[in-house]
C-alpha cells in the first residue's frame, strides 16, 4: 500500500528536473561568494520579490532566526501573531539566539488588528521594548490562511509611526500570492525583511532565502556564518531552488483545490472543519486524542501531523496524486469507524 503523505508540503521530493539541474550545477565556494549558481538565485528571489538582495540558507528557521537577529538587540520583544511560527516551533531558538522576548497578539485567521499591535508596542523602562512587529504569510497555526494586502499594509504603517522594523514569515509566500491573485512582489511589499521557503510546496529539496536591504547583507552572512550556514559548494542546492522558484508557483493552485476537496470531504465524514480557514493547501480537523487518531491512519496508510491534542493538519502538495484525495477521505472514513 503506497502511503498518503499528508504531513506536509515539506516531504516533496525532487523533480527529475531539479536532480538533473543539481548534477550539472556550475558550482564554488559559497562562503566566498564565490558559487555562481547561488549568487543567480539570491539575485533572481530579490528581484522576484523587490528586494535589494537575498541570502541562500539551509532551513526557513535560520531565515527567520537570522532576521530577528538582525532586528533585536538582547532583551527586546518582537510583536508577533499568535500561533507565529518562530514562537511554536523554532524551539525556543529567539531566545537562545537573539537574547529576546515575543509578545503574541490575538491573530483571527493569522490576522492581528492593528490596533491591538499599536497597543502592544513597549517604551516603558518597566517593560521589554519593542524591537520587531513580525506577520506570517500564509498563516501555518492559523490554518495555512492568507493574511489580506490590506491588513499588512495597516500593520506596516503602525510599525512606521513607531519607528520599528517589520519582517515577514513567508514560508508560503507563494501560496498567499496565488490565493490572493497578486504577485509575490506585492505579497513582499513594505516588510523590512522577509524570508521565503524552496522546500515546501515549491518542491526544493532544501533552502530559504532571507530577502532584505543592502545594507543588512554583510551582518547577515556574519549571523548565517555564526549559525554554521555557510554552505561551501551550496549551488547544487541553488540550482534546484532556481527551479522552484521559476516553476513551482504554478503548482500551487492545484494544491489548494486538492486542501478543498479535501476539507469538503472531510465535512461529509463529520469531522470538525472550519471552511473558512481553508484557503490554501492546510487543512485542520478538530479531532479528540489527535495523536492517537493519526496513529491509526497511518495504519490505514495516510500520514497526517497532530498540531496539537485535539487537532490535525493535512496538508496538500505536488508530489500527490489526482486519485489520492479520494482515496485518503476513504482511509480516514475507516479510521473513523474503528474510534
Ligand atoms: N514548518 C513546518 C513545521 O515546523 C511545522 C511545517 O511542516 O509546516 N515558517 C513557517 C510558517 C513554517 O511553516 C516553517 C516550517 C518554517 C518557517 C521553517 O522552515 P524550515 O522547516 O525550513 O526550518
Amino acid at each position: 500500500m503506497r502511503p498518503i503523505d499528508l504531513r506536509s508540503d515539506t516531504v516533496t521530493q525532487p523533480t527529475p528536473a531539479m536532480r538533473k539541474a543539481m548534477a550539472e550545477a556550475e558550482v564554488g565556494d559559497d562562503v566566498y561568494g564565490e558559487d555562481p549558481t547561488v549568487n543567480r538565485l539570491e539575485a533572481l528571489a530579490a528581484e522576484m520579490l523587490g528586494f535589494e538582495t537575498g541570502l541562500f540558507m539551509p532551513s526557513g528557521t535560520m531565515t527567520n532566526q537570522v532576521a530577528l537577529m538582525l532586528h533585536l538587540k538582547r532583551g527586546q520583544e518582537v510583536i508577533a501573531p499568535k500561533g507565529a511560527h518562530i514562537y511554536e516551533y523554532e524551539p525556543g531558538s529567539l531566545a537562545v539566539l537573539s537574547g529576546g522576548t515575543i509578545r503574541l497578539v490575538e491573530a483571527p485567521y493569522g490576522i492581528p488588528d492593528p490596533e491591538a499591535v499599536r497597543a502592544a508596542i513597549h517604551t516603558s523602562v518597566h517593560q521589554a521594548p519593542t524591537g520587531l512587529i513580525a506577520l506570517e504569510n500564509t498563516h501555518n497555526y492559523a490554518g495555512g490562511t492568507v493574511v489580506p494586502l490590506e491588513a499588512q499594509q495597516a500593520i506596516q504603517r503602525v510599525a512606521r509611526e513607531a519607528g520599528l522594523p517589520t519582517h515577514l514569515d513567508g514560508a508560503r509566500l507563494f501560496n498567499a500570492a496565488v490565493a490572493l491573485q497578486r504577485s509575490p512582489q506585492e505579497v513582499a511589499r513594505g516588510f523590512t525583511t522577509v524570508s521565503i521557503c524552496l522546500s515546501k510546496g515549491l518542491g526544493a529539496p532544501v533552502g530559504s532565502l532571507l530577502l532584505m536591504p543592502q545594507a543588512y547583507r554583510a551582518e547577515a552572512w556574519r549571523y548565517r556564518k555564526l549559525l554554521g550556514g555557510g554552505m561551501r559548494q551550496a549551488g547544487v542546492l541553488a540550482a534546484a531552488g532556481l527551479i522552484a522558484l521559476q516553476e513551482g508557483p504554478q503548482h500551487l493552485k492545484r494544491d489548494h483545490q486538492m486542501a478543498r476537496a479535501l476539507a469538503e470531504g472531510l465535512l461529509k465524514l463529520h469531522l470538525e472543519v472550519d471552511l473558512q480557514a481553508v484557503q490554501t493547501n492546510m487543512v485542520y480537523a478538530q479531532v479528540p486524542q489527535a495523536p492517537t487518531f493519526t496513529q491509526r491512519l497511518r495504519a490505514l496508510g495516510v500520514l497526517a501531523n497532530p498540531m496539537a491534542h485535539n487537532r490535525v493538519r493535512f496538508v496538500t502538495h505536488r508530489d500527490l496524486h489526482d486519485e489520492d484525495i479520494p482515496l485518503a477521505l476513504e482511509r480516514i472514513e475507516q479510521a473513523l469507524q474503528i474510534a
